[in-house]
């Protein structure tokens, strides 16, 4: 009963799919100057979707360059309610293409096409909408200062021109929550989508000529990591902002201060999510579910360490394996398809040897923890995996898996509890289920963590601040710190003797 049916595809995702995927640079679609390209795949089926333009250093150089006149030049000359106007145009435009961008997404990166429509889409759309109301409100302070006869003020100012470094997992939406602030802020902004997923950051940047932001300020550079790190080390940027590996964001971070860039990471997590035995247990693990399986635990927020309070662990353990049983795997383009397959090859080998390793340490995987045979076998798809009898040393504990594989483990104190949730070098996201509301806010409190979820898991709003602390990195997309980033403050002083 499982379906794989690239063939629903609408004509207007056909269409777009027929173009040429070229570099968008200064207003135009072009081909790489040296004229290389890569292949894009559909991870359900391992078939080849489209040849992408691959930049190199010279591309990047342009697209560089078409962003700099355009920061000083179109773009700057607007007033800020017309700044508003056109990112609100580009809302209204990638809501009014809601459905083709969702195919073309769900092809690229195998997520199921409805939860792209309702969550990436959305979250886009409301990235688009929030960051236009800033333009209008970005405002300096006139300064106490003590010399007589003197004026001083402050002017925010835009940091200029933006290299925004974006992974697989949300291709449109991280772009979003990049470009939507950046260009509230009055910057100039050159995307680098992920390799695996270059296709949306493509249609992004035709609706932002199609909305009428000047050509040059909205740029979409394709290729691989050295496209990024170009990005990093051309001194004509002035900001990276960063979502991927761990690896990667510090490599960018030590990069990048060759050219004292302003840097801000987003680089993943292993999310504690908390359960106690007065919370409503049922709800609480049937979310813990979703909170590992949505998007087949390719999500940096994904709560894939399970910690329950013990007069409640068996019941937790099954309600969690019940809903993995519930789970319809297939391609993301078939409307009924709850779990997508994992990105590439490489992602599968990950997942696949994590869980794999954690055989010989005396975890047991009691639900999944191999792949789905038959019409899937050609897709890198992965069973919903519940890993039991883990320590606290064992890497899945430790480390970001990144596939739909969740660790289940008891606790018994609440001290005990938090120390070990706490040790982990990543901070960005816990869940807390408690009816005692002293306990839920206690424990929010005491956990490091960017953000924290009490009786809910995975909420995200374009006005809540969303980063990590530790090694999850540091800045925060979306909410008045997402747009301060893109903002620097220039001090000017008058006498007026
Ligand atoms: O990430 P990379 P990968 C984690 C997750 C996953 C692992 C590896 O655990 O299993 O990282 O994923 C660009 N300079 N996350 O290898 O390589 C790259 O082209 C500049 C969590 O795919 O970090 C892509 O556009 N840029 C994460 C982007 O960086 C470089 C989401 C991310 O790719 C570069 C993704 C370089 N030297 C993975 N090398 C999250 N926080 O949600 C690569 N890139």
């Amino acid at each position: 009963n499982i379906a794989v049916k690239p063939d629903l595809l609408g004509n207007e995702a056909r269409a777009q799919l027929a173009r040429k995927s070229q570099l968008l640079i200064g207003g135009r679609f072009v081909d790489a100057a040296d004229a290389s390209t890569f292949e894009t795949f559909d991870p359900a089926t391992g078939r080849k979707i489209a040849d992408v333009a691959k930049a190199g250093a010279a591309d990047v150089d342009a697209a560089v360059k078409s962003a700099q006149l355009a920061l000083v030049g179109p773009w700057s000359k607007l007033a800020p309610a017309e700044r508003e106007r056109l990112i609100r145009k580009l809302a209204d435009l990638i809501e009014a293409r809601m459905d083709m961008i969702a195919q073309v997404e769900s092809l690229d990166s195998g997520k199921p096409v409805e939860y792209i429509k309702f969550v990436d889409v959305g979250l886009s759309v409301g990235a688009m909408r929030y960051a236009a109301g800033w333009p209008t409100k970005i405002e300096g302070d006139t300064l106490p200062v003590g010399a007589p006869n003197m004026l001083a003020y402050t002017r925010r100012e835009p940091v200029g021109v933006v290299g925004a470094i974006v992974p697989w997992n949300f291709p449109l939406c991280q772009a979003c929550f990049k470009l939507a602030p950046a260009l509230a802020a009055g910057c100039t902004v050159i995307i680098k989508p992920a390799e695996q997923t270059p296709l949306s950051a493509l249609i992004l940047g035709e609706l932002a000529l199609e909305a009428g932001i000047p050509e040059g300020v909205v740029n979409v550079v394709t290729g691989y990591g050295d496209v990024g790190q170009a990005l990093v080390d051309h001194p004509g940027v002035s900001k990276i902002s960063f979502t991927g590996s761990e690896e990667v964001g510090k490599l960018v971070a030590a990069r990048g201060a060759a050219t004292l860039k302003h840097v801000s990471l987003e680089l993943g997590g292993k999310n504690p999510n908390i359960i106690f035995a007065d919370s409503d247990v049922d709800a609480a693990a049937a979310t813990a579910a979703m909170a590992i399986f949505f998007y087949t635990g390719q999500i940096c927020s994904a709560g894939s360490r399970v910690m329950v309070e013990r007069p409640v662990y068996d019941r937790v353990c099954a309600v969690i394996q019940a809903e993995a049983g519930k789970l319809k795997i297939g391609h993301g383009l078939s409307s009924d398809t709850t779990l997508g397959p994992l990105i590439s090859a490489e992602q599968f080998a990950r997942v696949s040897g994590f869980v794999e390793r954690s055989r010989d340490s005396g975890v047991e995987a009691t639900t999944g923890g191999a792949k789905p045979g038959g019409e899937l076998e050609a897709g890198h798809f992965f069973l919903p995996t519940v890993l039991t009898g883990a320590t606290d040393d064992v890497e899945v504990v430790r480390q970001e898996i990144f596939g739909p594989v969740v660790v289940v483990q008891p606790f018994d104190e609440v001290d005990e509890l938090v120390d070990r949730a706490n040790a982990s070098n990543f901070g960005l996201a816990a869940g807390v289920w408690t009816q005692d509301v002293r306990k839920a806010h206690a424990v929010a409190a005491a956990l490091k963590a960017g953000t924290v979820w009490i009786n809910t898991y995975n909420q995200f709003d374009a006005a809540a601040p969303w980063g990590g602390f530790k090694s999850s990195g540091y800045g925060r997309d979306n909410g008045r710190e997402g747009v301060e980033k893109y903002l620097q403050t220039k001090t000017v002083w008058t006498n007026y003797a």
